[in-house]
């Protein structure tokens, strides 16, 4: 069974905030950033609409410079408050389709929905929902690439921005990739590119052509990367904000095997082990998650998603055995099995309000923001203690740069 993930980007994010507050910037270029000061300020643009890009114009560019390319344009100062608040509305719906959401930054976040599709469909009608739930709430657009893994989603949501769509089939990766610019390759700086360029490679078909030794010797420890990527492999799990919000347990075995009834009873084991752990700390959660990792030490992670939250031993047990059959490649010996379960949205069952219920969400999404904070400074994000008591008010502007 493959993985699906999305990797969800707005489109652009700033501006696009700026043009849905104001009308009248609606279908005009819109600059977000410093101050250009008739082309003598100093500092950079944040971002700008699709049609400042049409005059050149993006992202970290000195001010002075947009200025000169689009005298014509809306220069809009930076309101931090007002798009950490909208950051925060559309993490919250992501967590609608799932709880295995990774954040990259305040406009992208990758989403396993594997274990979602009983819920709400497959990928392409989860990304759909996604998108329209983004237009109906916040008036704004994303581009979501969906795939069968991390590397492959991101490329795939850039490609047809803005208000794009971009599926990956399991059986066509090579067919997406091979066209490609070798600039698309994960990790690939300009340094990379100059050695491809000199070894005849302009596509990432052209790449794929190479075999491992050679790339090895030619690009040391990053061969082998750029060889994964080359052919669409890509194992990273989709890494949730925070792992103390899943409840796991993991077993070794002294010897590998591949006997079924030692692999059931050790699943068993398993369960019990984490909902026993459940149980005691009064947690209940919506994901189950399986950890198979083979002797070559080859690992995959598979989740689902139930419609309701649980704690119960048999029913890990029954889910976790499940994800094992579809997954297990038959013969294959087994060297270590985990168990888990996270998505937990109630601290006891039953007992809490609807109002404390929304409150973990808050928590949720207030970690999220700290974890992005932290990662991209206090420039971009802004933690919003004076944010929209109304639809229409506003926070404090910032200055750009
Ligand atoms: P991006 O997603 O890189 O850009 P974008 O959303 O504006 O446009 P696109 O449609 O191409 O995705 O970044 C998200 C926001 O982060 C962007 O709106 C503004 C901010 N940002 C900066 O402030 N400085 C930067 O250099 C970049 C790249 C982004
Ligand atoms: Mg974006």
């Amino acid at each position: 069974m493959e993985r699906i993930i999305l990797h969800v980007d707005m489109d652009a994010f700033f501006a696009a905030i700026e043009q849905r507050e104001h009308p009248e910037f609606k279908g005009k270029p819109v600059i977000v950033g410093a101050d250009p000061k008739e082309g003598r300020g100093r500092g950079v643009v944040s971002t700008c609409s699709y049609e400042a890009r049409k005059f050149g114009v993006h992202s970290a560019m000195p001010i002075s410079q947009a200025y000169r390319l689009c005298p014509q344009g809306i220069y809009v100062r930076p309101n931090g408050a007002l798009y950490s608040a909208v950051s925060k509305e559309i993490f919250e719906i992501f967590y609608e389709f799932t709880d295995l959401v990774e954040p990259l930054s305040i406009d992208e976040a990758f989403l396993d929905v594997t274990g979602s599709t009983r819920l709400f469909g497959d990928g392409v009608t989860i990304a759909k929902k996604i998108k329209q739930r983004i237009v109906e709430k916040e008036r704004l657009t994303a581009s979501i690439g969906v795939a069968p893994n991390k590397y492959l989603a991101k490329i795939a949501s850039d490609l047809d921005k803005p208000d794009g769509l971009v599926v990956v089939e399991a059986d066509k990766i090579e067919a997406f990739l091979h066209p490609l610019d070798i600039s698309r390759l994960w990790g690939a700086g300009k340094k990379t590119q100059q050695v491809l360029h000199q070894m005849g490679i302009r596509t990432i078909g052209d790449l794929a052509r190479f075999p491992l030794d050679v790339l090895k010797k030619k690009l040391g420890s990053q061969g082998e990367h750029f060889y994964r990527l080359a052919h669409g492999i890509d194992d990273r799990p989709v890494v949730v904000e925070d792992e103390v919000k899943s409840v796991s347990n993991e077993h070794t075995f002294g010897r590998d095997t591949s006997d079924e009834d030692e692999i059931r009873q050790t699943l068993l084991f398993l369960a019990e082990k984490v909902g026993y752990r459940l149980r005691k700390k009064q947690l209940k959660g919506r994901t189950i998650h399986l950890k198979l990792r083979y002797e070559n030490f080859s690992t995959i992670t598979r989740n689902l998603s139930l419609n309701h939250l649980t704690d119960r031993t048999k029913e890990i047990f029954e889910v976790v055995q499940r994800l094992f059959k579809e997954n297990y490649q038959q013969g294959r010996k087994v060297r270590l099995l985990g168990v888990g379960v996270s998505g937990f949205e109630e601290k006891a069952a039953g007992q809490l309000s609807l109002f404390q219920d929304q409150e973990e969400k808050h928590e949720r999404l207030d970690r999220v923001q700290d974890l992005l904070a932290d990662r991209f400074g206090k420039h971009i994000i802004h933690r919003a203690e004076s944010i929209r008591p109304g639809k229409n008010a506003k926070g404090e502007p910032e200055e750009g740069g």
